[in-house]
This record gives C-alpha cells, sequence and structure tokens, in this order.
C-alpha cells in the first residue's frame, strides 16, 4: 500500500497539538493534564500492548470508569494500529460474555473490582489476557506501562484499517459490531471541527461517557484535532455542570442534559458568559427545550444528527438560522437521501427513509456479511432506519424510525432484546416492549406483559429478573399486566396501539 493511504487516527490529532506543556482536560477534582501528558502516557500503554504480544488488528476491550487514563487507553489502541473496543459500564457479565465472544478481543481491560468474576468470564470466551484500570487511574495497566518507554512511533495504519469496534444492539436483539476505520473517524472529526469552528482556544464541557461515539469520537475528537482543551465530568451531575459551565466554551450534550439544566432554578445565562455553541444530537431534541434554552440563555442549541455506524451526517449551522425541530443540512462530503421503500428519491417534503454516503459511513457488521448487505442499498447507500423529510430550505427532520428502537436519555434499547428475556420467565406468556414520552428521558422503556393462566408476577420480580441480565437502562421503568396484546389481521402486535393506550400512564 502507498504511503498516500496511510492514516492513522492519534497521529492526526497529534498534528493538531499545541505546545506539549498546554493543558488537555482539567477533572472535576482540579486534576490538569497536558498534551505531554496524553503523548508520553499513550506511549506508554501502545509500548505496554506491544510488549504483551498484541499486534496490529488486535481488538482491545474496555469495560472502565471514565478518567483521563480511560482516554489514554484508546488513543494508546488507535496508535498503535489495534482496534478500541469500549463497553457499557452498566454491561451485565451475560453482555459481556457475547461481546467478548463476538469480538474475540487479544485483552480485556476491566475495573478491578470486577477482575475477579471477569478473569474467570474472559478466559471462558478465549481471552487470556486481563489488565484492570480503576476510575482513580489505578490498576495493572497503568502499573505496568509506566514502567515502558514514553516514545512510540504510531502505526503506519491505513485509512480502511480498523481503529474501533462499537457495538449497538438490532432488531433481532443481537448486538451487531460496527466496524469503524481510521479514515472514518478522521473524515467525519475534520468535517466537525471546521463545521463547528473548533479551534485552540475552545474549551469543551465533558460530561458524557466515553464509550458511545457521541463523547468518545465527535467530543474528544473536535478537541484534539483542534488542539483546544477538556473540562472533563465523571459523568452528567448537574450540580457540576453548572459550575463548570463558566470555564467552557462549547457544551455538547444529550437532550436530557439540556432538559435537567432548565430544570434548575439556578441555572442562568451568566453561567453561560463564555460559551459560544451548545450541541445537542443522539435522540430529539423537543422544540420547546429549544425555545426555553433560548429564552433562559439566548443561547440557539445547535441540533445535528448521527450514528454510530456512520458518525455525524447532518447539522444545524454554525453561522445561520438554527432551526428548531430539524436536525439541518448535509455535512459538507455527505450524502443525504429521503427515499421510499424501493429507495427511489421523493418529492419534497414527503417522509421517506435516510440514507446516506461518504467518507463517514462504516465500513460494515463485524462477521456478518449479510447484515451488512441487507443495509446497504445496491449504489452504496448506508440504510439509516431513520424517516425523515427536508423543508424547502433544504433542513432535515428526523420524524421517526421504520426499527423498532427506544431512546432513553441518548441509550439506545432494543425492545426485541427485552421481550426475549422477559418471554424467558416461567410466568410469562408474551410480552410487548415500547418507548413511552418521558419528561426526562425523552422516551422511558415501558413493558406490557401478559401472564400465563394462574400464574402472578409483580412489577418488581420482572424488574429485578431483568436487572440480573442486562444494562440497566434497558430495564423497563413501567410494566402493565394485560389480559391479550392487541394484534393486527396478521397476528403482529400492534405497538402503535399500545403507545396511545399507556402513552400518559407512564409511572
Ligand atoms: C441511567 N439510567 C437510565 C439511563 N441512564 N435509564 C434510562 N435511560 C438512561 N439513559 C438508569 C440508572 O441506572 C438508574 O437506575 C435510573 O435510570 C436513574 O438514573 P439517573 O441517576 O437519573 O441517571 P443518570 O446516571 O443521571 O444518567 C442519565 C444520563 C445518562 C442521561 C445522564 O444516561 C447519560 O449520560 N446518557 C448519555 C448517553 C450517550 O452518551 N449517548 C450517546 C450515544 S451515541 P436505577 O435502577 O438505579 O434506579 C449516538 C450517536 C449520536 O447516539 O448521534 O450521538
Ligand atoms: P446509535 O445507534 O446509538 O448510534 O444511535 C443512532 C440513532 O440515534 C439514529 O439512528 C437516530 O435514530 C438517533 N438520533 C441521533 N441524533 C438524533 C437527532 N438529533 N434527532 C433524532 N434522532 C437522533
Amino acid at each position: 500500500m502507498s504511503s498516500e493511504n496511510q492514516l492513522n487516527l492519534y497521529s492526526s490529532f497529534r498534528s493538531h497539538f499545541p505546545e506539549l506543556d498546554t493543558v488537555l482536560l482539567t477533572t472535576d477534582t482540579g486534576i490538569s493534564y497536558t498534551y505531554e501528558d496524553a503523548e508520553h502516557c499513550s506511549a506508554q500503554i501502545a509500548n505496554y500492548l506491544i510488549e504483551m504480544g498484541l499486534k496490529r488488528g488486535d481488538r482491545v476491550s474496555a469495560q472502565v470508569s471514565k478518567s483521563p487514563q480511560a482516554l489514554w487507553l484508546y488513543l494508546a489502541v488507535v496508535r498503535a494500529g489495534m482496534v478500541f473496543h469500549p463497553l457499557n459500564t452498566a454491561y451485565t457479565d451475560e453482555e459481556l460474555r457475547f461481546f467478548l465472544q463476538d469480538a474475540a478481543p487479544a485483552m480485556l481491560v476491566c475495573d478491578s473490582g470486577r477482575s475477579g468474576t471477569l478473569q474467570m468470564l474472559s478466559q471462558s470466551v478465549g481471552v487470556t489476557c486481563l489488565s484492570t484500570l480503576d476510575a482513580d487511574g489505578g490498576g495493572t495497566l497503568m502499573q505496568h506501562a509506566q514502567l515502558c518507554s514514553v516514545r512510540f512511533e504510531s502505526a503506519a495504519t491505513n485509512a480502511a484499517d480498523l481503529a474501533a469496534l462499537v457495538y449497538s444492539s438490532g432488531t433481532t436483539g443481537r448486538p451487531k459490531g460496527i466496524m469503524l476505520s481510521h479514515g472514518n473517524l478522521v473524515e467525519n472529526i475534520a468535517v466537525l471541527v471546521d463545521y463547528w469552528g473548533f479551534d485552540k482556544g475552545d474549551c469543551l464541557l465533558h460530561a458524557l461517557p466515553i464509550f458511545h461515539v457521541h463523547g468518545l469520537f465527535v467530543a474528544i475528537g473536535c478537541v484534539l484535532m483542534s488542539g483546544g482543551s477538556l473540562r472533563w465530568l465523571q459523568s452528567f451531575d448537574v450540580n457540576t455542570v453548572m459550575h463548570s459551565l463558566p470555564y467552557s466554551t462549547v457544551m455538547m450534550g444529550v437532550p436530557t442534559y439540556y432538559t435537567r439544566l432548565l430544570a434548575e432554578p439556578d441555572f442562568n445565562v451568566r453561567q453561560c458568559d463564555l460559551i459560544r455553541l451548545f450541541v445537542s444530537g443522539s435522540a430529539p431534541l423537543l422544540a420547546d427545550t429549544f425555545v426555553e434554552f433560548e429564552q433562559r440563555t439566548g443561547h440557539r442549541i445547535l441540533e445535528r444528527y448521527g450514528m454510530t455506524e456512520t458518525g455525524m451526517n447532518t447539522s444545524n449551522p454554525l453561522l445561520g438560522e438554527r432551526r428548531a425541530g430539524t436536525v439541518g443540512f448535509p455535512l459538507p462530503g455527505v450524502e443525504v437521501r429521503i427515499c421510499g421503500a424501493d429507495n427511489g428519491g421523493l418529492d419534497a417534503k414527503s417522509v421517506g427513509g435516510l440514507q446516506v454516503r461518504g467518507p463517514n459511513v462504516f465500513s460494515g457488521y463485524w462477521n456478518m456479511p449479510g447484515k451488512t448487505a441487507e443495509d446497504f442499498t445496491p449504489d452504496g447507500f448506508f440504510i439509516t432506519g431513520d424517516q425523515a423529510h427536508m423543508d424547502a430550505e433544504g433542513y432535515i427532520s428526523i420524524v421517526g424510525r421504520s426499527k423498532d428502537m427506544v431512546i432513553s436519555g441518548g441509550l439506545n434499547v432494543y425492545p426485541k432484546e427485552v421481550e426475549l428475556l422477559i418471554n424467558e420467565l416461567f410466568e410469562v406468556k408474551e410480552s410487548a416492549v415500547i418507548g413511552l414520552p418521558d419528561a426526562d428521558f425523552g422516551e422511558i422503556v415501558a413493558a406490557v406483559v401478559v401472564l400465563v393462566d394462574d400464574a402472578t408476577l409483580s412489577e418488581e420480580q420482572v424488574r429485578s429478573a431483568l436487572k440480573a441480565r442486562v444494562a440497566n437502562f434497558k430495564v423497563p421503568k413501567s410494566i402493565f399486566f394485560v389480559e391479550e396484546l392487541p394484534r393486527n389481521a396478521m397476528g403482529k402486535v400492534q405497538k402503535d396501539t399500545l403507545r396511545k393506550e399507556y402513552g400518559s400512564k407512564a409511572s
């Protein structure tokens, strides 16, 4: 392969680093780390991974708390040409077993509190190398890495080489590994830096988790590719966010972050003195929230639209009008079309399936060539499963989903996965899982359950059975017991009827 194709995400970041003694991030406990820390610590971890026998292309799975060291780990993995596989910290052992079996990583990094259980679990699925990394940076990973050299030459990866493997569940209940290349990430982040006007003077308030595209690639990427800095919060705590806003120029969040800020009587315009941009995404931002936020702060939140498979696709403009209820225009280099069932183009203003093509679009699902082929059109557009329309000025609105999916507080839940688990309960005949509107999370997961004759089961029993098996955010917050589920003539459960019936009854 010619050197023209050479591209490494870390090297692309590195070429935008300012003087290495510049502060890169400041934590909520007031500890600062410089760009030199990022450069040296990621080199040490990369050297350690190689010392442990890991090679280019090997997956490194990480189920770790958010910490500066977790960020160094991500940078080290892509720097060494390995594949970063982030895992939600809420995943249970059972969920983890699937991910480890499927991704077959060469190393798992986890919190030392879980290392006993995970040691056995990972060995049982053939993952022999385990390191620990705790929220305070302690654990075996940094202990060993600190003994390694602070010099490391980034791997000469190519644009098409994998940088990350990020899982999302699917409509069949089986999670899919989304393969993201160095090219996908570099291209998309570079466009965002330019489109949103990032530069080295920016300080981004980072309260998002770092196991998803939004917090990991978009937020961190924009900073590292512009030489700016991060106000690094452990998680979204509304008071800490209000205290951190006065030091920040940009905030990125899911809509819940903005509704939680608005719910605080103390949240005010003075805290936003330095802020030049609020960005929202991962779930629909209600027009009411947009309007209320502008009334309270004078800021019009910039809403954008993306997916794990594609990174960011569309955005409201930085300088032009940001329109409530829309996700703006296709980003430069990203082709977006709205199609009917036959993939044909539609008349202006019609609602149809949104499809995307561009250098940001992933290369396929890990070990699932059939599913990959199914989700692309013959001319190379990715079928997102989102329903959209475009207004006369070209603003796109996401108006629904053809995929059965709930987005709760920015986290996706696929009903099928939860239904399968509920249906496994001895007392349950069948169930339907739906999303219901919620003022805080946007949508919450709810379950409508039919019991077998004479069986008894409480909401709490269903919840605790599920909590043992899946991450908390997938556990239904409302559960309704019914005699039977409404079905259409074809025997399909009518989820719309359930959503209408239970929409106002969610607890
Ligand atoms: C936590 N819980 C949730 C939840 N988060 N339940 C539903 N939906 C969620 N998102 C659970 C908790 O475990 C707890 O369960 C109970 O709900 C109440 O928790 P909480 O204290 O209110 O939640 P909190 O810890 O404050 O977290 C809420 C949140 C967080 C919104 C701050 O979920 C968050 O940061 N979400 C962002 C997710 C994200 O980064 N999405 C980007 C995906 S990338 P119990 O049982 O203990 O009471 C993507 C692409 C793109 O979509 O376009 O960006
Ligand atoms: P994920 O699988 O976590 O990457 O989630 C991607 C999905 O989030 C998209 O397919 C959309 O359904 C949804 N999404 C992301 N941003 C927005 C937005 N601004 N408005 C509406 N839905 C969004």
